[in-house]
């Protein structure tokens, strides 16, 4: 009896807890395309913290909104406390449990913030990487910007420092979950169909 109690209290908690994928890849992998994607066929909430901070950067007398557009058209990254806070507000307020966060966590300031703010509410299934080329991305990016895109930072001077912050502050993070056996890794240099193929086996 008090096992079978303890053990439903066990699941009760565990159910609480926002189940979370996180999707890490270069500038331009196609991580937010593969989202769509997913949503769509699973019914996921999508949230970008990329998008999260340029919502928030477009809000009229944002007290943050300089700060964060020096970052994104520097590719720097903007401290945790403020994407972690925008990321668990719309957690809560979507009302919904399954989440892909896409482009976070970024660094290891981010990852050591999350985990302080959000470890214990969340239930990490793992760690979608999307493993695309330099060229590839850069290419893609450029022509998302040539297409009217209205990003900042769809230029080739914002997308060398992406790609510098990507490397140096990214990619450890994505091995740091690689050691924990978490990360599936996609070629992102297919096209969106193809690449989607290999990623709904993961979630079917
Ligand atoms: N496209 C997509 N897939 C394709 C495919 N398979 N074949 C051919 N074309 C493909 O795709 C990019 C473009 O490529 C689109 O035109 C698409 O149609 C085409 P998309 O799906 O948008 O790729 P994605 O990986 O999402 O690219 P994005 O540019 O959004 O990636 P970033 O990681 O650079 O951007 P993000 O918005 O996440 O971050 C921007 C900045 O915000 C960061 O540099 C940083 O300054 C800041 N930031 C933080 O500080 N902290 C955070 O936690 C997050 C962001
Ligand atoms: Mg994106």
């Amino acid at each position: 009896m008090l096992i079978s109690r303890l053990l439903r209290g066990a699941y009760s908690v565990m159910a609480d807890k926002f189940n979370v994928v996180f999707v890490l890849g270069g500038p331009g992998a196609g991580k937010g395309t593969q989202c769509a994607k997913i949503v769509e066929k699973f019914g996921f909430v999508h949230l970008s913290a990329g998008d999260l901070l340029r919502e928030e950067r477009a809000k009229p007398g944002s007290e943050y909104g300089e700060l964060i557009e020096n970052h994104i058209k520097n590719g720097t990254i903007v401290p945790v406390e403020i994407t972690c806070s925008l990321l668990e507000r719309a957690m809560k307020e979507s009302g919904k449990n399954d989440f892909l966060i896409d482009g976070f966590p970024r660094n290891q300031n981010n990852l050591e913030g999350w985990n302080n703010q959000m470890g214990n509410k969340v239930n990490l299934k793992f760690v979608l990487f999307f493993n695309c080329p330099l060229e590839v991305c850069t290419q893609r990016c450029l022509d998302r910007g040539a297409a009217g895109s209205g990003r900042s930072d769809d230029n080739i001077e914002s997308l060398k420092k992406r790609f510098d912050t990507y490397m140096n502050a990214t990619m450890p993070i994505i091995n740091h979950y690689e050691g924990q056996g978490l990360v599936h890794k996609m070629d992102a240099s297919q096209g969106p169909d193809e690449i989607f193929a290999e990623v709904e086996k993961l979630f079917s």
